[in-house]
């Protein structure tokens, strides 16, 4: 199977008329929107577990893609992938990467053989991030693949595994900051129950704040700068994950106070499994000051589970994009693809005509969110709406000058109170014609 795309050229905008496959019709790196270039807007980063190691095994049936690129012995395959990973990106202009320890360098037996291997694949990477000038957005260690985190992690109920997740914790952050990266992140994929039987609910929530204090104190003690990041996810693999949503994390977050060190890598497809919109949950962290980073992607509604497929959808995008310029942009986040091609989609063509898909997706929901943004009818709405506030009782209230008696006082004779339309259905309709006309 061909993997070198030889013959495919580095990936060029060729503007919207294109019918070329290999070819961008929005993203074009350099080309500027609202006073910054999209490279800088988009900041797109790779995932290595979805788009270097997951051969489409599913729970009916093993890899339709052999990902092992000609290599039996593990180091010389590990290496194998990151010639592959960084060629792929360079072929995009992907500027940035994320991974997890177990996806860069082969398990050993023990926590230190894996360290080894990790530091021996660490030096790897790190050579090629300066010959390709591509860095390191963020990583993480696995906590949830091996049996051992069956009940979780730093939640598990054994002493024994929580020591194993915090010296996995302390090599990953290691790699991490050997390899310049902006982000540590925290998905607490099996931190959570199955059934409330079996669970102490309050010695796994301290749990889960211990480990994240150790981390953050041995990270900030050895000069790591970025930012910490915990992924919200409600569900899946448990029934109920304790990082349920921007909302849950951040009352947690506050608890425990660590919320100056702390902030969110928001997943598209898991908001939609918290029963909220990508959207909500990103203007959730912007209101909420938690704004770090996001895993791209887009669920299937009709299913209960986490897809993970490349987004394609552009009304997403623009909404998202929105909330990303309403924020001022990406500080130290990015946007990572945590997609991955359909199990169908089997081979390495369809792996970069995905990644063209998505960036080309953000990169239009990028410019359609500009257009809103100048468009200006939209955010004069909202101003509008909420005017009352800005002189007479409304400022008082803001400014704090009242009391539940002051405003009995004002309130106790008002009658035929005038509440302006909310103007759902004509607001949509702008949205589709910046989008479509
Ligand atoms: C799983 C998921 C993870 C995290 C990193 O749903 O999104 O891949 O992004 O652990
Ligand atoms: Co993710």
């Amino acid at each position: 199977m061909k993997t070198n795309y030889q013959d495919i050229d580095r990936i060029h905008y060729e503007g919207r008329g294109s019918k070329n496959p290999f070819a961008f019709r929005h993203y074009d790196a350099d080309a500027m929107v609202m006073g910054k270039s999209m490279r800088d807007h988009l900041k797109f980063a790779m995932s290595y577990w979805h788009t270097i190691n997951a051969g489409g095994t599913d729970m009916f049936g093993s890899d339709t893609i052999d990902k092992s690129f000609g290599q039996s012995d593990p180091m010389a395959r590990y290496k194998a992938k990151a010639d592959f990973a960084f060629e792929f990106m360079h072929k995009l202009g992907i500027g940035y990467y994320c991974f997890h320890d177990v996806d860069v360098a082969p398990e050993g037996a023990t926590l230190a053989e894996s360290t080894r291997n990790l530091e021996i694949m660490t030096d790897y990477l790190l050579a090629k991030q300066k010959q390709y000038g591509i860095k390191l957005l963020w990583g993480t260690a696995n906590m949830f693949s091996d049996r051992k985190f069956m009940t979780g992690a730093a939640t598990s109920g054994n002493a024994d595994v929580f020591a194993v997740a915090a010296g996995k914790i302390k090599a990953a952050i290691d790699a991490t900051i050997k390899l310049g990266g902006d982000g540590y992140v925290f998905w607490g994929g099996r931190e959570g129950y199955d059934t409330l039987l079996n669970t102490d609910v309050g010695l796994e929530l301290d749990n889960l704040a211990r480990m994240l204090r150790m981390a953050r104190d041995y990270g900030r003690a050895q000069g790591f700068k970025g930012d910490f990041l915990i992924e919200p996810k409600p569900k899946e693999p448990t029934k109920h994950q304790y990082d349920f949503d921007v909302a849950t994390c951040v009352s947690f977050l506050q608890k425990n106070d660590l919320m100056a060190d702390f902030r969110m890598n928001i997943e598209a497809n898991h908001a939609t499994l918290a029963g909220h919109t990508f959207q909500h949950e990103l203007r959730m962290a912007r209101v909420l000051g938690v704004f770090g980073s996001i895993d791209a992607n887009q669920g299937d509604l009709l299913l209960g589970w986490d897809t993970d497929q490349f987004p394609t959808n552009v009304y997403d995008t623009t909404l998202c994009m929105l909330e990303v310029l309403k924020q001022g942009g990406f500080d130290k986040g990015g946007l990572n693809f945590d997609a991955k091609t359909r199990r169908a989609s089997n081979d390495f063509e369809d792996l970069l005509l995905a990644y063209i898909a998505g960036m080309d997706t953000f990169a239009l929901g990028l410019k359609k969110a500009a257009a809103i943004i100048e468009d200006g009818r939209l955010d004069r709405f909202v101003a509008e709406k909420y005017a009352s506030y800005t002189n007479g009782i409304g400022k008082k209230i803001l400014d704090g000058q009242v009391t539940l008696e002051s405003l009995y006082d004002y309130a106790k004779d008002l009658r035929d109170i005038d509440v302006a339309s909310g103007r759902q259905e004509y607001l949509e309709t702008i949205i589709n014609s910046i989008l479509f006309d």
